[in-house]
This record gives C-alpha cells, structure tokens and sequence, in this order.
C-alpha cells in the first residue's frame, strides 16, 4: 500500500462497489466519518504509569502548553481531534484565557473540564462525601472553580469522576455519602449555563476497594436524572465488572436521553487505560452500532441525544510513547466507527422481527469484518491528511523536535 490515495485503487473501487450493493451509502458514511472528533486527554501526553513505577520519557511536554502542541499535532495528522480535555489542577495555569488562545492558535480548542478530587491529602476520606464539612466544602468549592474556569475558555462540558469510596465494611455511611454526593453534584449543577453539561463517570473499585459512592451506570444515571437536564452519564470502557455488556448500556441510556460521553480506553484485566480497541475491536464496534441505531430512532429526542455525544479518550501510557499511542487510539476507533456504519439497519430490523437469530446476528457481524482501511484512506485523503497518520508521525521529525525537552516533564 502506498502513501496516496485516489479512488481509481482497486482496493477502493472493490470496496465501494460492494457496499453500494448491500444498500450502504459510502458517501453518507465518508462524511460521517469526517464528522467524527475524538477528544484527547491532556493527560495522555505527560507522564504516567502504575503504581509500582512512572517511567520518565523522553519529550514529554513540560507545560499544558506542550500538551496542547501535542495534541495540536495529533489534530494536524489526523483532523479527528479538534479538542483537548484538561485536568484541574494538573493543567493549572495562571490565566486560561491565554491558555485557550494558544490552543486555538494551534488549530484546536479545549474540552472538556475535569476537577480532580483525588490527589490531595485532604481527600484521603473522600471529596464532596468526607464527614469533614470543611473538606465537602473545599471540594465543592474546586467544582465550582471548574465550571468557572469552563466558562472563561468556552467548553460545555464538566467531566466529573469522584474516587470516593471505602476499603472495609462499616467504615462509612452508604446513604449519608449517598446525600452528600447529591448535594456536591447540585452545587455545580446550579452554577452551570443552561447551554453546559456535567457528565458524571461510575467505576466500580479503585482506589477504593470495598465500595466506591458511584459505582455503577444506575447510581450515575440516578444522580443525572434526578439533578435535570444539564446532567449526563458518561461512560468509561474501563470501568465494569468483566463480561459487563457495555452496549446495552449505552442503548438504554441514550434511550433515556442521559448519555453525554465517553472515555474510550482498553482494558484486559480492570481499569488498565490501553490504547483504545487494542484488546476489544468488536466491543467498540458494537457500542458504535447501537449508537448508529439510535441516531437513526424515529424519536427526535433520542436521535439528538445519539448525535451530541462527546467522544473522549482517557488512556495513560505506561511504556508505550505517548503521541503514536494517541493516534493508535485514534485510527483504531476511526476503524470500529467505519465498520459500524456498514451494518445494514432494514436487513437487521427484518431479522429481529423474523426472530432470526443466527441471520441477524451475521447482519452485524458481517459489517465488522469488511476491511475499511480504503474508506479511512479516502476520509483521510479528501481532508488533506496523510493516510496513515501514525506512518506520518513516525517519519515527520516531530519526535526528534521535541526531544530538545528532555526528560522530566509533566506527570499526568
Ligand atoms: C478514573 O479512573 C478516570 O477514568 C477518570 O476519568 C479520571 O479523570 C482519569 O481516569 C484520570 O486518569
Ligand atoms: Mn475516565
Ligand atoms: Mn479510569
């Protein structure tokens, strides 16, 4: 395969040809794919690892402006990753205006807003759920630091994630932390514009081993439901119990119009943040496809809900080089998304209804397995990025650039 793509290759031209008999539209799907942004974590350009060791690598970026060139550069190769999420206060600055200008005058924006209510001593006993009324206070005042901090850089949406949790039976009280949460989460609620959202991320264990206050997408989807409009689910592919069937749950919570993002990540064990897809291809592709199916919903409201969904990554890099392993991500979600608009809904509707098990289960799987890299290749081409961004990175002298860096930089 070369580097240039036009559509007279005989890879595409079989593609194309084949798809248009099975009644997909390429060039509806070709600007689908176009359409699809994939928000990088600026904490998948620093420094991280597990808790044995963070290995220092060499280039990581010394500032949140560095992370934002990375990610400007990861957007430049591959026009999937207009926005970058920031972590607070891993990615303080002194002024965030400043912070958003150097990010659009890279070509990006910024996203997402994530508090982090984890890493301080005071957080020992929880955040917004400590029995200390100070630290509750403290940790709803960094809330509320962050929706303003949302605000001055122009982002919608605040991503929550609380570590909150216990390590033994009867070392807290479940429905007191349950109401202390509750009135952590309505404290940012009402300090949000009606065009913001706060997303609210479940994970089952970790830190916390024995219980964690929102555990699971149910606690998460009561909370959003119960706080209103502004509230959203956002779901983590790394935090559930193995065999958890994601999709389902990505159906009935767009169903119920509360699900507002994603984290895309790999997992082979509990939460390991691997390169997304790298582990699970068919489990993304399968949360892909009930997405598809709700955008195309005869309710308008579940429709709306499928089509605004913010896709983020959430990956730290342990070993591996931090911006070949975001664009890893990147492509290989950019592949499962592909495959998922070439599921056939009539086919598949018809087989539902004929109680066909085995047909409709080909009608899914059949989508998975066509080879899209020429689809990809003519999205990439007809934006004016090279083919294969990670082919791209490796031979653009980036990596030697920002090696002037050194070692050391930012952790997380
Ligand atoms: C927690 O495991 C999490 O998934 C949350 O999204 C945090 O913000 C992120 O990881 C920190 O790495
Ligand atoms: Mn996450
Ligand atoms: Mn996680």
């Amino acid at each position: 395969m070369t580097n240039q793509f036009t559509r007279s290759d005989k890879a595409y031209q079989v593609f194309e040809e084949e798809q248009i008999s099975r009644g997909i539209d390429i060039d509806q799907a070709v600007e689908q794919i176009k359409a699809l942004q994939i928000e990088t974590p600026s904490w998948g350009y620093g420094d991280s690892g597990t808790r044995f060791k963070v290995f220092q690598q060499e280039g990581v970026p010394r500032s949140p402006f560095e992370k934002i060139d990375d990610a400007a550069f990861v957007h430049e190769l591959t026009g999937a990753c207009s926005s970058v999420a920031i972590h607070i206060p891993w990615d303080h600055v002194d002024n965030f205006a400043e912070l958003k200008d150097h990010a659009q005058a890279k070509g990006i924006g910024l996203g997402a807003v994530n508090p982090n209510l984890f890493q301080e001593d005071i957080y020992k006993f929880g955040s917004v759920t400590n029995t200390d009324p100070d630290v509750r206070k403290r940790a709803v005042d960094h809330l509320l630091e962050c929706a303003d901090i949302a605000k001055t850089i122009g982002s919608r949406d605040v991503s929550l994630w609380f570590a909150d949790g216990s390590n033994y039976p009867g070392q807290v009280d479940f429905r007191q932390r349950k109401h202390w949460m509750y009135e952590g989460l309505k404290a940012l609620y009402e300090a949000l514009d009606e065009n913001q959202r706060m997303l609210i991320e479940y994970k089952f264990f970790e830190p916390a081993f024995y219980h964690t206050d929102l555990a699971d997408w149910g606690m998460a989807f009561n909370m959003a439901n119960k706080l209103g409009g502004k509230a959203q689910v956002l779901v983590d592919t790394g935090h559930h119990a193995q065999g958890t069937n994601i999709e389902h749950i990505v159906a009935y919570l767009i169903d119920e119009e509360k699900l507002g993002g994603f984290h895309f990540n790999s997992r082979k064990y509990a939460d390991d943040d691997l390169i997304a897809a790298s582990l699970d291809p068919y489990e993304l592709f399968l949360i892909f496809n009930q997405i598809q199916l709700a955008s195309a919903d005869t309710n308008p409201d579940v429709q709306k809900t499928a089509k605004d969904i913010a896709f983020m990554l959430d990956q730290s890099h342990n070993v591996e080089k931090k911006i070949p392993a975001v664009l890893r991500s990147i492509m290989n979600v950019q592949t499962q998304f592909a495959k998922s608009l070439l599921v056939n809904h009539q086919a598949l509707a018809e087989k539902q209804v004929q109680q066909d098990v085995l047909g409709a289960e080909q009608v899914v799987r059949e989508a998975y397995e066509f080879d899209v890299r020429p689809l990809l290749h003519r999205v990439r081409e007809e934006l004016g990025r090279p083919i294969d961004p990670y082919k791209a990175y490796e031979q653009s002298g980036y990596e030697a650039n920002i090696s002037s860096r050194g070692k050391g930089g930012m952790s997380w």
